[in-house]
């Protein structure tokens, strides 16, 4: 409990935030933009998550470190985003058997297909489910996420068929005037 609460305030800063059950991690603060889709997502289903920037480049030590005790936290799944030289999914997939889904997020160099590959191209072995570049990604990594959990959780399992039916009913009354 000691070694809990310790680890926690060493991440959120003495704010205690045990209910996580996904991590959202981004490499940068600009990566909010894209981001904050796959926590929109979470709020709507009603599932706890925690979110900060770590990064690959920046501050390794600290990737590592959330890798290492996100399980111990209680995060069930983690959701990283990043773009460019996007290490930070797989380095993160490396460091935890938790499952990890990778964001690539579009860059204005190369439109975030730097980003994709760096994260898709992972050698057998250490899987990254890897959604789709930017926004859309990011809301489908939310998604997966949810789905992931409903397997343990049948009030879930409801939202996300309640969350398909709304795409369903909207795609029906589209209205093409
Ligand atoms: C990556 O570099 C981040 O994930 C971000 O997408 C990109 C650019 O970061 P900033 O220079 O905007 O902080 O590590």
């Amino acid at each position: 409990m000691l070694v809990h609460l310790f680890v926690n305030a060493l991440f959120w800063g003495g704010r205690i935030v045990s209910q996580a059950v996904v991590g959202v991690i981004m490499g940068s603060s600009s990566d909010w933009e894209t981001m904050k889709n796959a926590c929109d997502i979470l709020d709507l289903m009603g599932i706890p998550y925690e979110k900060r920037v770590v990064s690959a480049h920046r501050t390794p030590d600290l990737m590592f470190a959330y890798a290492e005790t996100a399980r111990e936290r209680g995060i069930k799944v983690i959701i990283a985003g990043a773009g460019g030289a996007a290490h930070l999914p797989g380095m993160t997939a490396a460091k935890t058997t938790l499952p990890v889904i990778g964001v690539p997020v579009k860059t204005r160099a190369l439109s975030g297909m730097d980003s994709l590959l760096s994260i898709v191209q992972m050698p057998a072995g250490i899987p990254v489910a890897t959604v789709a570049i930017g926004a859309s990604g990011a809301t489908n990594a939310g998604l997966l996420a949810a789905q992931m959990l409903s397997a343990f959780d049948d009030q879930l399992k409801d939202r996300l068929e309640d969350y398909r039916e709304s795409l369903a009913k909207k795609a029906k009354e589209s209205d093409l005037k």
